[in-house]
């Protein structure tokens, strides 16, 4: 990164992102001083050669820029310590992601730049973008908050194309945000705590499509049918996708795939591509045509042929803990949903199936439980909870839905391929879609999954899906 040659940066935040960007910096030529307030994330900095100093005691004034991790709160309920010193300073505070467009800007403004945000479906849907420029013969970097630090991708040059998952605290530290396509899939209730209004959170998500060159849109919720209204106003590219409902123009999801309408010069409207999705596993389920029809468009604005497009989604393995298909013994499907730590995305998984469902869910409940899923409750067969959440999860489910506790997910996952094994049901799922989160009994939402997937793999006559 050349931006700041020769000049100071402050860093602050020294996990994955944190190290990458002061690698960068340093390696560009700027003198960078950093801090984190974890002891064993500062001795790993210094061990990597990084000046690690406490910025409470540095010279502002001589500072170009902060960098921010994205964890470090920003604003709501109170921004960190190293925010107002900044903002004392008269300096701007940014993250990686800033740094990145600003690279891009200096060496390849032109370098295929797909940002994928939304409250739920980004990293499905950046691997699916990623898959489908892999697919089409273009050298894809793939990062952000999917997991790989922007600044840790491979520098721009020639045939290189990036796909970059944006959470709305990377979208708040990088104003200059303007990649080729944006895509937006939907806009719910989350990260409330650092953004403190929808209407606030909302606002970020939207200056990621507001700067893009092609606006991918979901216009399923209110907050994302605004923010495409004000596109159209000003006449800028747009597509929108709707699961929902069939849209004059854009994606509509109908009963034999997804099929994009647009108007010809003549103000008539034509089927311009059709996509069947039937059959693919990886992708089943409204939310998945959702994340589906933006990677399609992002792809097709790449250049991608169509038909490359569609034998490239029928390959799409899916991403772990994301729905992903373990396996199948007999008849029963075993869903592996782990990253579903809200009740929003377990209704999404829930949704996917008609019944036969095998619920295993709990773990450390989010305010309004499991509440909002009642509607889908005649679809599960029975469920299978664990950890912490078991008794908030019981009291809901009392008298509607048959439950047991199960404790861990080893009874869990036994019990429920047992009653599967012997359901009447056409395909029953074992689906784990805790809408918990899992730190009550796991490290993470992986350490969940991975468990999860052992466990299916060692139930006898398991036949694992090929990868
Ligand atoms: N830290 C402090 N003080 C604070 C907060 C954090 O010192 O008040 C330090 C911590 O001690 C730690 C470092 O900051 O050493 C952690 O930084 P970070 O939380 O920003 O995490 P990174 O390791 O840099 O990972 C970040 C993203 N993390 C967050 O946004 C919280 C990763 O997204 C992303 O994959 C990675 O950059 C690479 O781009 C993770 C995430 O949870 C998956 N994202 C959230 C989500 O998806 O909901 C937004
Ligand atoms: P994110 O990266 O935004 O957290 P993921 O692709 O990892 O999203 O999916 C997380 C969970 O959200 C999945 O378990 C899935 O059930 C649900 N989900 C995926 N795509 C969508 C979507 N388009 N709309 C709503 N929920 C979704």
């Amino acid at each position: 990164v050349t931006s700041f040659a020769g000049r100071r940066v402050a860093l602050f935040g020294l996990g994955g992102s944190g190290l990458a960007t002061a690698e960068a910096l340093v390696a560009g030529g700027a003198d960078v001083v950093a801090y984190d307030d974890g002891e064993m994330a500062r001795i790993t900095a210094a061990a990597r050669g990084i000046a690690v100093e406490n910025l409470h005691d540095i010279a502002w004034d001589g500072v170009a820029a902060l960098v921010l991790s994205p964890g470090v709160p920003l604003t709501h309920p109170e921004p960190h310590w190293t925010v107002p010193l900044a903002r004392a300073a008269g300096i701007e505070i940014i993250g990686d992601v800033e740094l990145f467009c600003r690279e891009r800007a200096r060496h390849m403004p032109e370098a295929p730049f797909i940002a994928v945000t939304g409250t739920n479906g980004k990293s499905t849907t950046t691997a699916l973008v990623a898959h489908l420029l892999k697919v089409g013969g273009l050298n894809v970097q793939m990062g952000g908050n999917i997991g790989t630090p922007v600044l840790a991708l491979k520098p721009f040059g020639a045939g290189r194309a990036y796909v970059v998952e944006c959470s709305s605290f990377q979208i708040d530290l990088a104003p200059s945000l303007a990649p080729s396509v944006g895509i937006l899939l939907n806009i719910t209730p989350d990260h409330l705590d650092r953004h403190g209004t929808m209407a606030n959170y909302a606002a970020i998500k939207e200056r990621l499509v507001a700067g893009s060159g092609l606006a991918v849109i979901g216009v399923d919720d209110d907050f994302c049918r605004a923010i495409a209204g004000r596109r159209v106003a000003l006449g800028r590219p747009l597509e929108t996708i709707s699961v929902e409902r069939r849209l004059e123009e854009g994606w509509s999801w109908e009963p034999h795939g997804l099929t994009l309408r647009v108007a010809g010069p003549d103000d008539a409207i034509a089927v311009a591509a059709h996509i069947d999705l039937t059959g693919i596993g990886s992708l089943r389920g409204a939310h998945n045509a959702q994340n589906a029809a933006a990677a399609v468009a992002a792809a097709m604005a790449t250049g991608i042929d169509l038909g490359v497009i569609r034998a490239g989604l029928a390959r799409f393995p899916g991403l772990a803990h994301r729905m992903e298909q373990v396996g199948r013994a007999g008849k029963v499907l075993f869903v592996n949903d782990s990253k579903a730590t809200n009740a929003d995305a377990a209704e999404k998984a829930l949704c996917a199936f008609d019944g036969g469902i095998h619920w295993i869910a709990g773990g450390k409940a989010k305010e309004g439980g499991i509440t909002p899923l009642a509607p889908l409750f005649p679809r599960i067969a029975r469920a299978y909870l664990i950890g912490a959440a078991s008794d908030d999860f019981a009291a809901t489910l009392d008298g509607r839905v048959p439950y047991e506790r199960c404790g861990t997910l080893e009874v869990a996952v036994a019990r429920a391929a047992e009653d599967a094994a012997i359901s009447k049901h056409a395909e029953p799922v074992v689906l784990l879609s805790p809408a918990c989160a899992s730190y009550d009994q796991f490290r993470n939402f992986e350490v969940r999954g991975d468990r999860f997937r052992d466990l299916v793999l060692a139930l006898p006559g398991l036949e694992p899906f090929a990868k």
